[in-house]
C-alpha cells in the first residue's frame, strides 16, 4: 500500500503499480499460515466500536488523488487527532466476488465504450484508516504537505545543532518499547531474535495492510535502546547490522517467499523515531522515504563501517526537512542554510 502516511507527503509520492509486473506472480498474495485465519494474523478484522463517529474535522493536511488517500486534522472527544484514510489495492483473488456480488450503475455508453460506478460488497470496499490520538503539533506538521529543503549536516553540525534538538523535540518512542516488550502488536511479529546485543523484532510496518506482497513493508526494531540513528553507528554495531540483514532476509523469504534480490533494506536519516530500526520493502515498491536523500542501504552502511569504524560520526550527511520543521530553523539560526 502506498502509505504516504508517516512520511513526507510531497516528496514521497509513490507509484502503486510500478512493481506489479516485477513481482513474481506467485508472490502477489501474502502467504498466510493456518493460524492467521481469514483476515490475517492477530486482531486484523476484529469489529471495533466506531470511535470516528464523533470526529470533527478541522482541516485537510494533505490529500492525493493518485495515492487515493487523505490526511485530516481534527478533534476526537476534545483531543487533537490525525486521521488517515486510504483506499487499498484491488486484489486479484477478490475479482470473482467483485464481478458477481456488486451493483453496477451506468454512467455512459458510447459505441464500444461504457463506464460504470460499481458498488462492491462492503467487505471488499474497505478504507485503511490510521488514527493518531492524541496527536501532537509535531504529528500535525509531519502529515501536512510542505515544501522541503535539503540540509547538509557535518559531524560537527550533528553534535552542535541536531543532537541537542532531537534530545528535546523528537517523537515519543513509546510505541517501539511496547513492541519490544510485547505490550502491543505481539501477534504481528514475523520474526524475533531476543539477543539483547544483536537481537531485533521484525514486524509489518503499520503502513502495510499485509494483503499483498507487492507493497510489502516491514521494520526491524533493535532490542538495544541506546542507538538513536545512523549517526550513532560505529564498527561495534556491525554484528547487529549483519544479523538484522541476514535473519531479516531469511524470515521474509520463509514467510512471504520473497528472495533477497526483491528487497530494498535501508535506514532513514533523519528518521522520525530515534530508536534504531531498519526498513524492509519490496524493490519494486516506491515506498515513502525511499529516495536517495533519505534512505541509506543497510548493505552500504555495513560496508562503510567496515572501511571506517567512525564513518557515520564524521561524514557529512544530507537530508530533506520541511519548511516548518524546527530543526530547519536551528540550521538557519546557525547560518548553515
Ligand atoms: P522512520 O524512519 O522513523 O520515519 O520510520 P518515517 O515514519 O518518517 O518513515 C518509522 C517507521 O515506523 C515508519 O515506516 C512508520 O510507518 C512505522 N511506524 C510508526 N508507528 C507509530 C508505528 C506503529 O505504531 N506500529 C508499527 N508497526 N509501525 C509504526
Amino acid at each position: 500500500m502506498k502509505r504516504a502516511a508517516e512520511s513526507n507527503m510531497a516528496d514521497t509520492a509513490s507509484k502503486r503499480e510500478t512493481d506489479r509486473d516485477e513481482a513474481d506472480e506467485s508472490a502477489h498474495k501474502v502467504k498466510r499460515t493456518e493460524a492467521d485465519g481469514e483476515n490475517g494474523p492477530g486482531h486484523d478484522g476484529e469489529e471495533s466500536e466506531n470511535i470516528l463517529s464523533g470526529f470533527k474535522t478541522s482541516s485537510v493536511l494533505s490529500d492525493s488523488a493518485r495515492e487515493k488517500n487523505i490526511f485530516i486534522h481534527g478533534k476526537l472527544a476534545d483531543q487533537e487527532a490525525v486521521v488517515i484514510l486510504e483506499k487499498t489495492p484491488i486484489r486479484e483473488e477478490t475479482l470473482a466476488e467483485i464481478f458477481s456480488g456488486s451493483r453496477l450503475k451506468l454512467d455512459l455508453r458510447n459505441d464500444i465504450y461504457s463506464t460504470y460506478r460499481l458498488q462492491a460488497p462492503p467487505h471488499l470496499n474497505e478504507i485503511k484508516t490510521t488514527v493518531v490520538c492524541p496527536a501532537t503539533e509535531k504529528h500535525i506538521k509531519k502529515y501536512k504537505r510542505q515544501e522541503n529543503f535539503l540540509v547538509e549536516e557535518t559531524g560537527t553540525d550533528y553534535r552542535s545543532i541536531t543532537l541537542p534538538y532531537i534530545q528535546k523535540q523528537s517523537f515519543s518512542v513509546q510505541w517501539v518499547h511496547n513492541i519490544l516488550e510485547k505490550k502491543a502488536e505481539a501477534e504481528r511479529v514475523v520474526y524475533e531474535d531476543p539477543d539483547p546485543e544483536v537481537g531485533f523484532v521484525l514486524l509489518p510496518d503499520f503502513k502495510w495492510d499485509q494483503k499483498q506482497v507487492h507493497d510489502l513493508y516491514l521494520i526491524a526494531i533493535v532490542h538495544q535502546r541506546n542507538i538513536r540513528s545512523l549517526r550513532d553507528l560505529t564498527s561495534d554495531h556491525i554484528p547487529l547490522l549483519q544479523n538484522i540483514f541476514q535473519k531479516g532476509k531469511e524470515a521474509i523469504l520463509q514467510r512471504y517467499e520473497l528472495p533477497a534480490s526483491k528487497l530494498r533494506v535501508y535506514l532513514h536519516y533523519q528518521p522520525s523515531y530515534y530508536h534504531l530500526h531498519v526498513h524492509f520493502t519490496t524493490l519494486g515498491y516506491d515506498a515513502p522515504g525511499c529516495g536517495v536523500e533519505r534512505a541509506h542501504l543497510l548493505a552500504d552502511v555495513i560496508q562503510n563501517l567496515q572501511s571506517d569504524p567512525q564513518y557515520y560520526e564524521k561524514r557529512t550527511l544530507y537530508f530533506p526537512l520541511r519548511a516548518d520543521d524546527g530543526l530547519l530553523g536551528k540550521f538557519k539560526e546557525a547560518g548553515r542554510l
